[in-house]
């Protein structure tokens, strides 16, 4: 099922930022971060919980919504050219190939996140559904990944180097770095295939089990994990002095949270979601626990 989603993204966005009158410098970073990998989760989510919520055909589903997703992959992908930037995490490598900054230059790399992040939403609105569902994603997109958000969740990493913050803390600057742009994905698909109220709320909790499991396993990796198979700097949170789940609770006392977290987005779905599509998101948040990149 996913393997299907997944060849759908990858098809869009490498014919992104192909045309259109972008200096080719420009177009270059953009399309090299772009289409270095990843794992494509937020796209694949969103259309995930789409075609399990919609009433349609889940191909209709997919070419509707495509460009939507799509934009949440730029979202991302700027999130991580600009983490990466000397004056943020200063890492080298990423997606198994080296930064923005490093392939081009600084100035190029701010750009290319720049450009990535204005033009998701131009595709984004490209989206072929209900004018007033669009745009109330397009809202909560851009509150998702602004200040209250992901940007916000980035502040309070950058504060957080160097204290001992409470798990509370912990959880609320996770929820905003990471959480914020996951759980949109998942909301703004049950939104955009007109979900109904019951389905919307599972999409949301599924989504928020999701989004802290996500960043629990993202901090055992960085301890646990090899730079080859993650494809980024490993070892780093600790050398930044970074406020993380294993520095808090013990590798094991992570490994247990995130189990939690990843048990409760099942659960959530239960008795709302069937078929290929919501068997899809179990399987997502079961293979969680052990991921390797
Ligand atoms: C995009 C509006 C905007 C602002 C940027 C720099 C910044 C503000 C935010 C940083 C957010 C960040 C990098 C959070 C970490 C999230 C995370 C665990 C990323 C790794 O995601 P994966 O594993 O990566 O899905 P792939 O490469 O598979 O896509």
């Amino acid at each position: 099922m996913s393997a299907e989603l997944l060849r759908s993204v990858e098809q869009y966005l490498s014919s992104a930022f192909l045309d259109g009158d972008i200096p080719s410098r420009l177009s270059e970073a953009m399309r090299y971060s772009l289409l270095a990998g990843g794992k494509r989760l937020r796209p694949v989510l969103c259309l995930s919980v789409a075609r399990a919520c919609a009433k349609d055909a889940a191909d209709e589903v997919t070419r509707a919504i495509l460009p939507f997703a799509a934009g949440l992959e730029m979202i991302h992908t700027n999130s991580l050219i600009h983490d990466d930037l000397p004056a943020m995490d200063d890492d080298d490598l990423r997606r198994g190939c080296p930064t923005c900054h490093k392939a081009f230059d600084e100035a190029t790399a701010i750009l290319a996140g720049d450009a990535l992040l204005t033009d998701a939403f131009g595709h984004m609105a490209r989206a072929d559904v209900p004018a007033e569902r669009l745009l109330e994603a397009i809202r909560l997109t851009a509150d998702a990944a602004g200040a209250c958000g992901m940007v916000g969740g980035q502040m309070l990493d950058l504060l957080g180097e160097g204290k001992k913050l409470s798990m509370e803390e912990l959880r609320i600057l996770n929820a905003k770095k990471t959480g914020a742009l996951l759980f949109n994905a998942c909301e703004c698909g049950a939104l955009l295939a007109g979900a109904t109220k019951t389905q919307r709320d599972a999409a949301r909790r599924y989504g928020s089990e999701l989004g802290i499991a996500f960043q629990i396993t993202d901090d055992i990796l960085d301890v646990v994990g090899d730079e080859a198979t993650v494809g980024k700097e490993v070892r780093h949170d600790e050398e930044s002095a970074k406020a993380t789940w294993p520095s808090l609770l013990g590798l094991e006392g992570a490994r247990e949270q995130a189990r939690l977290h990843c048990l409760a987005a099942e659960k959530a779905l239960d008795g709302v979601f069937s078929g290929p599509d919501a068997d899809f998101l179990r399987e997502t948040s079961r293979k969680l626990v052990n991921r390797t990149h």
